[in-house]
């Protein structure tokens, strides 16, 4: 079973931020920005490229809560998911970042 996975289903801790019964939101444990929130799908998908538009319609209402529950709508806020090698995924269970609490900065290379 993959890392998420098991934040899923609780075999392994983590910071929760928001949860319902298809989604998971919660602290990133190496936060690469004042906040940095990891939101998931709780059914295992490998990435962004196999996602149904279905579970994305959920996960756009869901980021939207999770933003508003940490405060971060007004100031602004950047959501990204990594896809594969070029794309720096390192965790095979779709998440998409979403990060804020300060100016980000924009550097790809
Ligand atoms: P990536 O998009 O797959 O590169 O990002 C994986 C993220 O998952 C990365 O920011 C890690 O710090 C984060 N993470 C985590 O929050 N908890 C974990 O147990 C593991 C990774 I493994």
């Amino acid at each position: 079973m993959c890392i998420f996975c098991k934040i899923v289903k609780k075999e392994l801790p983590s910071n929760v931020v928001l949860e319902n019964d298809k989604f998971l939101a919660f602290h990133d444990i190496n936060p690469k920005a004042p906040v940095h929130i990891l939101a998931i799908p709780k059914a295992h998908v490998d990435s962004f490229d196999e996602v149904s538009s279905q579970t994305m319609a959920g996960m756009t209402d869901f980021i939207q809560e999770v933003v508003k529950e940490v405060k971060i709508q007004k100031s602004g806020y950047r959501v990204v998911t990594n896809i594969g090698e070029n794309g720096a995924q390192e965790v095979p269970h779709l998440h998409f970042h979403i990060l804020g609490g300060a100016k980000l900065k924009w550097d790809h290379f």
